[in-house]
Order: C-alpha cells, then sequence, then structure tokens
C-alpha cells in the first residue's frame, strides 16, 4: 500500500551498525513516496564505524534509495547529527541533488513554519553529565546488593547514619528520564525564540508529537529500535508513523512472506545493539 505523502521526516538511522533497521527503512521510504525528504541526523554512524564497521547489503541500497529520490526530483535535505558530525562542515553544500545544512526552516503545506535540527546542541546529558546517563543503565537489583556490602562496611568502619545508594541511584535515574523532558523543553523555547510555529528533530530516539507553549514537537525516533518517522501530508498535517511492516498482500511482484521470510525478519531484530548506539540511549 501507498501513501503518497508531501514530507517525509527521518533521523537516527545509524548506517553502519548492527542495530540499523535498514531493511524496515526500506519498506518504509518505499510505502511512503514524498516530495520533500529531510535527513535529520545520525545517518550514517561514523561513531560506531571507527570502532568496526558493520555495513550490510541493505545499507548501500537506502543510500541508493536516496539518492534515486534526489534525482527524480525530491528535494533532499541531510542536517548532519553528531554522530555524522564530519558533515557538518560541508553545511551550505550540495552533493549532486542533496543539500547539506546545520539546520533547516521548512514551511509546510499549511504555511507553519518547522525548525528542522538534529538536537544533540539541546542535549544536557551529553554535554555535562554523562555519567548520569550511564547509572541508568546499571541494574537497581545490582545496586541494592552493592547498599548492603556498603551499608555493612559503614558499620563496621563506625560510620553512623543510614545512606541507601539504590535510594540515590534511584533519584539519578529519575533525574535522567527528566532529561527527556528538558530536552523537548529547550528545543520548543528555541523554536518560540525564533518565531516558528513548531520544530522537527531526533538525536534521543523518542518518536513524539506534543504541545509545548504554543509550539508543536516532533521527534522522528529512530530506525535501529522504534523504527518511527514524521510524515506530512498535503493538507500540512503532520504525524507520527510507527513502521509496523507492509501488510501480507502486497501485490503481485513479491511473493507473500513465507515461514523461512518472517522466520529471517524475526532474526534480524537486533540481539546486542552496537556499542556506539546503546551510548545514545544512555545518553538518552
Ligand atoms: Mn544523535
Amino acid at each position: 500500500m501507498t501513501h503518497r505523502v508531501r514530507s517525509v521526516f527521518i533521523s537516527d538511522v545509524h548506517l553502519g551498525t548492527r542495530a540499523c533497521q535498514a531493511e524496515r527503512l526500506l519498506e518504509f521510504l518505499r510505502a511512503y513516496p514524498s516530495e520533500h525528504l529531510f535527513l535529520i541526523g545520525d545517518i550514517v554512524d561514523f561513531w560506531a564505524m571507527n570502532r568496526s564497521v558493520q555495513w550490510a547489503p541493505s545499507h548501500n541500497t537506502v543510500v541508493q534509495k536516496v539518492l534515486r529520490r534526489a534525482r527524480h526530483g525530491d528535494t533532499v535535505v541531510f542536517i548532519p547529527g553528531n554522530h555524522d558530525e564530519a558533515l557538518r562542515e560541508h553545511a551550505g553544500t550540495a552533493f549532486g541533488d542533496i543539500r547539506v545544512e546545520l539546520e533547516w526552516v521548512h514551511t509546510a503545506a499549511d504555511g507553519r513554519r518547522y525548525l528542522l535540527v538534529h538536537g544533540d546542541q539541546f542535549d544536557q546529558v551529553t554535554l555535562h553529565h554523562r555519567w548520569l546517563a550511564v547509572l541508568g543503565d546499571m541494574g537497581y537489583n545490582a545496586l541494592v546488593r552493592a547498599n548492603l556490602w556498603l551499608s555493612w562496611l559503614r558499620r563496621v568502619l563506625r560510620i553512623p547514619g543510614y545512606w541507601s545508594l539504590a535510594g540515590y541511584a534511584k533519584r539519578k535515574v529519575k533525574t535522567a528520564v527528566g532529561f527527556i523532558f528538558d530536552f523537548e523543553d529547550s528545543v520548543a523555547r528555541e523554536t518560540r525564540r525564533r518565531q516558528l510555529d513548531g520544530v522537527v528533530c531526533g538525536h534521543i530516539h523518542w518518536a513524539t508529537e506534543r504541545e509545548i507553549d504554543g509550539v508543536r514537537y516532533l521527534n522522528c525516533g529512530d530506525w535501529v529500535d522504534s523504527c518511527s518517522a514524521i510524515v506530512e501530508h498535503h493538507d500540512g498535517r503532520m504525524e507520527v508513523v510507527h513502521w509496523k511492516g507492509e501488510p501480507v498482500s502486497r501485490g503481485r511482484d513479491l511473493p507473500a512472506p513465507g515461514p523461512a521470510m518472517i522466520a529471517r525478519r524475526a532474526s534480524a531484530t537486533p540481539d546486542s545493539p552496537d556499542e556506539g548506539w546503546s551510548r545514545e540511549r544512555r545518553a538518552g
């Protein structure tokens, strides 16, 4: 089934990592032809590729499809993120039919103006408090056990009072969860400061559509975990799409997915996400 839309916004594809869901992205791109295609950062994961390159043939196909859309008249704008920040120094350049920009203002069909930006500029955790996010990764139970040892140690050392490590950690993890809201708020604040109607960003891998103090906040999510994107319909209406895959009957040219195909799909789910990606997840 094809859903013709005005614009497609995707971010955090992380090509070059094992966790990248390129096959599913290809299905989605096929199902949503558009006039505008906005790539909002972390499309290629150069950080992870510094350690190990996990470049599947499907990753090439993604690149080919994007180039093809540009060649066939789609406006394609690439806004680099922190994992592909090397491309930021080429902002303002066009690579063939693809423009590279630090940020972009997109005017929707209804006249609303949206700021397009990856978002790492607004990420206080990655900027200042990486340890907070790391703490969020540690199991709560492990902390409770560690706390038992710690209070034993305090007793042995005759340190008075009770101090709960787990309680401390829980407060910090809460702070890390609150980080998502802080991120959304500061992105929205900047959008309002620029007198724009809304913002489409990525970076925190958390697809959302919210209204924050009169600003439309939209986040594309990612293609490593949630498989989500933002689309703009022809009337300017914006929508979060959570791609669940193609419906079973999808034309004569392709066979209906048999058990082998389904099994292959199931095994394509990332069991151990790439380190670079999980680092970002921790960062929020
Ligand atoms: Mn990012």
